[in-house]
């Protein structure tokens, strides 16, 4: 089974979890590829729900190509559920996010869900976070003073380019990468993330920082992972 056929299998075992919610439920809908076969998974089913809360402009663009009503933040209180991936999960469910660039907007929207569902397949499960590089949403005129401030923490810190997403790390760089929100990331290399909170606070107060790839405070409460033997719930 390749990580295709795995992202599926678990987009799939994420629509099943959706659709336990009553009747015209508002989902809160995360961002990246894992999150794609969640979204085509649930499409079939988009009448049972009153619309979704996205978490990117490319996320958007896929609810609406599939019917879906996607709602402001602003017109919405609460949300039963977010669905979203990561990039790397501990056992605690704390996790780092933001390699596909939406990691301001799936925290705003993850903080707005009673329950945050992480979907991803096996190779995300890490003991310690920290191997895969974490991403710091910046204001780019602060680009000089948080990299030194990041680096005294320990970090090998690089300017994310256009062609640095996680699908293109390979690639020769071009432009800063821009987010949805007209910012620049900072990938932060090296760290040995043993105390989410603490480090998700610690980098979150230095001037210029928008939003850490941090999700500590804001940690999946479900993990529905998949491997070869099928999808495991890790509540
Ligand atoms: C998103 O899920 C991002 O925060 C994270 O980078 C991504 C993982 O992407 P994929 O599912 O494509 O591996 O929420």
């Amino acid at each position: 089974m390749n990580q295709d056929e795995l992202k599926r299998l678990v987009g799939e075992a994420a629509r099943d979890e959706v659709l336990q919610l009553p009747a015209g439920a508002v989902l809160g809908v995360g961002t990246g590829s894992t999150v794609n076969c969640f979204i085509d998974a649930i499409a079939p089913h988009r009448d049972r729900f009153a619309g979704a809360v996205s978490s990117s402009n490319a996320t958007t663009e896929r609810l609406l190509k599939h019917g879906f009503q996607v709602l402001d933040p602003n017109a919405v209180e609460t949300l039963p559920v977010y669905v979203d991936g990561a990039d790397e999960i501990d056992p605690f469910g704390y996790m780092i996010k933001g390699g596909g660039g939406a990691l301001t907007r799936e925290k705003i929207i993850a903080s707005m869900a009673k329950q945050f569902i992480c979907i991803c397949d096996s190779s995300k499960q890490v003991p310690i976070l920290g191997h895969f590089a974490l991403p710091v949403e910046i204001i780019p005129i602060s680009q000089g003073v948080v990299t030194r401030e990041l680096e005294k923490l320990g970090g090998q810190v690089s300017l994310r380019h256009a062609k640095n997403t996680r699908a293109d790390l390979e690639q020769t760089p071009s432009e800063p990468f821009v987010t949805d929100n007209g910012a620049w990331i900072l990938d932060v290399a090296g760290l040995k993330i043993v105390d989410p909170i603490a480090l998700e606070s610690q980098i979150k107060q230095i001037a210029g920082v928008i939003t850490v790839g941090l999700f500590a405070k804001e940690r999946a409460h479900i993990l529905l992972v998949s491997n070869v033997s099928g999808v495991s719930k890790i509540l």
